[in-house]
């Protein structure tokens, strides 16, 4: 009863690709049947990026060479913007089309989280898997590592990478950051507590597929590993004659910063700047495996989860024109965490030659939500039923048929201000409205205090993309704006009301911390290396 075709994938799979898992329900090569040619997908997604970190963006940076030229044979999109500010919650938001409020994602899963995002939330991955696709997780995930909020079992055939973020455990590599944090120790005695900044019980673990492959992880080899395996999973997909999905999530530029060749002059500067180009280089290395196939059909998508950590000071991005002068003349940040431009007004480009009209800008409100919709609609699936989205799909914009986006976009509260995940602020046209304001920790350790504005302060990004003037609550101009941005918020709450709404399990257990070794002080996967050799050892492989 299986398909001959399948199994011979299958098997030329099994040949180059360890870890995979196979899911051998899937109908196969559908669209040989239909005559339509499934396209591959391939979605980049850097880490705390600032919009003016993309040299296309922002004349200030040179360091973005591959992303530049990425830029001029592609679409850049300058008005695109992550579902959220911090990392779970905009991660959920681009697999599963919806807002935190709806897949039940708002604010950051724990190295001891035993849930994640909802099991009845539908990933993109569990939609492309349905329709024939090979899909990879390359990457940080945080979205639950415990049990079936495993990657594996959230639509991915493949998983290799880091569960959460990678300053959420120790190393022997601990790279720059801002305080400084120690290395693993090796015994319980040398443990020290250094402060809330740095976390030092466990390890960072580094997964493949379902595995501990090492803990921890070696963070100054990571990209290069990352951009390995990317590469020979799109190779063995090429070899299964199967389409894929490859969702790269990057630990650029997420501090620790850990460069594999340092720059002679360190200064902090120098090490953010080199840690760009190493991502631009990584960029540039995927796009020409890309292209190294003559009858590829890849849409290639770069995007970031949310805007700079400004608290990280010079190891932080830059946010380009959108300061938030506004909120910064209070004190606090205007970047990740809030719901200023800063925080979600993120690099995005589009690249598929022969499809996307190379050079070109658009200047459509678009967003990291539109990714969900838009690619299920270019694989010819459907969308998952019972539930609403807060994403178009946006593919004539891509094609350079529309300039049309949003008319309204939502902006939840990601950890600075308010109640997290709930909406606050929002987009309507050039039209900025906040209904609550709050800055986060900044790099001078200020914190904007949360404010509440009835009516809503409202900014026209056209002429004040800094979001320093609110418009005059008596100008004609806001009185003709007003009653639409009323109308839209109340709008909004209505259809969430009655919306599927899901629950994200919150609750902590250490016994969900991935742990290679329970006997070790910090969970090494090697129990007894002695430090003075520890030039000499590799990593350990084990199966935890
Ligand atoms: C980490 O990887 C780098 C580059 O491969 C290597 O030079 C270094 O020895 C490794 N460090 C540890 C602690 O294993
Ligand atoms: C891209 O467009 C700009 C003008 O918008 C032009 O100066 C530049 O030469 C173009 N680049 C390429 C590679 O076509
Ligand atoms: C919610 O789910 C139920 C079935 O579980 C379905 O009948 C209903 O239409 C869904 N609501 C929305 C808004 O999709
Ligand atoms: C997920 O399950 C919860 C609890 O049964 C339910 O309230 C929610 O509507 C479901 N979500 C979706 C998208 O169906
Ligand atoms: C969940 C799962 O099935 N994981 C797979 C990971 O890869 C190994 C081989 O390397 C398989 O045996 C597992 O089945």
């Amino acid at each position: 009863m299986m398909d001959p075709l399948f199994l011979k994938a299958l098997l030329l799979l099994a040949g180059c690709l360890t870890g995979l898992v196979y899911h051998l329900s899937n109908p196969f090569l559908e669209e040989k049947r239909t005559g339509y040619e499934k396209p591959n997908f391939v979605i980049i997604l850097a880490d705390d990026i600032g919009w003016g970190d993309l040299g296309a963006n922002w004349a200030e940076t040179e360091d973005t060479p591959h992303l530049d030229k990425l830029a001029s044979e592609g679409m850049r999109l300058v008005d695109f913007h992550s579902a959220a500010s911090t990392c779970s919650p905009s991660r959920a938001s681009l697999l599963t089309g919806r807002l935190g409020t709806r897949n039940g994602v708002t604010h950051n899963f724990a190295v001891t989280s035993v849930g994640g995002l909802p099991l009845n939330e539908t990933t993109l991955a569990e939609v492309l898997q349905d329709a024939g696709y090979l899909t990879a997780v390359i990457g940080k995930w945080h979205l639950g590592h415990n049990g079936l909020y495993h990657p594996n079992f959230r639509g991915f055939d493949y998983y290799f990478g880091i569960p959460y973020s990678h300053d959420m455990g120790c190393t022997d590599t601990p790279g720059y950051n801002l305080p400084p944090c120690p290395a693993c120790p090796w015994h319980s005695a040398s443990t020290s507590s250094s402060g809330k900044d740095c976390y030092t019980e466990v390890a960072l673990p580094l997964f493949e597929n379902i595995s501990i492959v090492q803990q921890p992880v070696n963070l100054t080899s990571l990209a290069a590993e990352y951009a390995e395996k990317a590469t020979r999973f799109i190779r063995c997909a090429r070899k299964s004659e199967r389409p894929f999905f490859l969702y790269l999530a990057l630990a650029h530029m997420h501090v620790p910063l850990v460069i594999a060749q340092p720059p002679s002059c360190s200064s902090v500067r120098e090490v953010y700047r080199a840690s760009l180009r190493e991502m631009d280089a990584f960029v540039g290395r995927l796009k020409e495996e890309i292209d190294s196939s003559q009858e590829e059909n890849t849409l290639l998508w770069f995007t970031g989860d949310n805007g700079p950590w400004a608290q990280k000071c010079e190891l932080a991005g830059s946010v380009g024109p959108f300061i938030g002068t506004w909120q910064r003349q209070r004190g606090g940040s205007s970047a990740k965490q809030t719901t200023w431009e800063g925080g979600h007004r993120v690099p995005a480009l589009a690249y598929w030659p022969g499809k996307i009209p190379a050079n070109v800008t658009s200047a459509a409100l678009l967003s990291t939500l539109d990714i969900f919709p838009t690619v299920v609609s270019l694989a010819n699936a459907a969308l998952p039923p019972h539930r609403r989205f807060d994403g178009l799909d946006v593919s004539d914009v891509l094609f350079g048929q529309s300039h049309n986006g949003h008319k309204t976009l939502f902006h939840p509260n990601s950890g600075a201000a308010g109640k997290d995940g709930e909406i606050k602020a929002l987009r309507l046209a050039q039209y900025k409205a906040f209904y609550t304001t709050g800055g986060a920790k900044a790099c001078d350790g200020s914190i904007g205090l949360e404010e509440h504005h009835d009516p809503p302060l409202m900014f026209n990004l056209e002429r004040d993309a800094q979001e320093q003037e609110p418009l005059d609550t008596k100008s004609s101009e806001y009185q003709a704006v007003f009653p639409a941005v009323n109308r839209a918020f109340a709008d909004i709450l209505q259809d969430i009301a009655t919306d599927n709404v899901s629950t994200a399990d919150y609750s902590r257990n250490p016994a969900a911390t991935p742990c290679c070794n329970p006997q070790h002080v910090v969970c090494r996967c090697q129990p007894c290396r002695n430090p003075d050799h520890s030039g000499t050892t590799q990593s350990t492989h084990s199966q935890a």
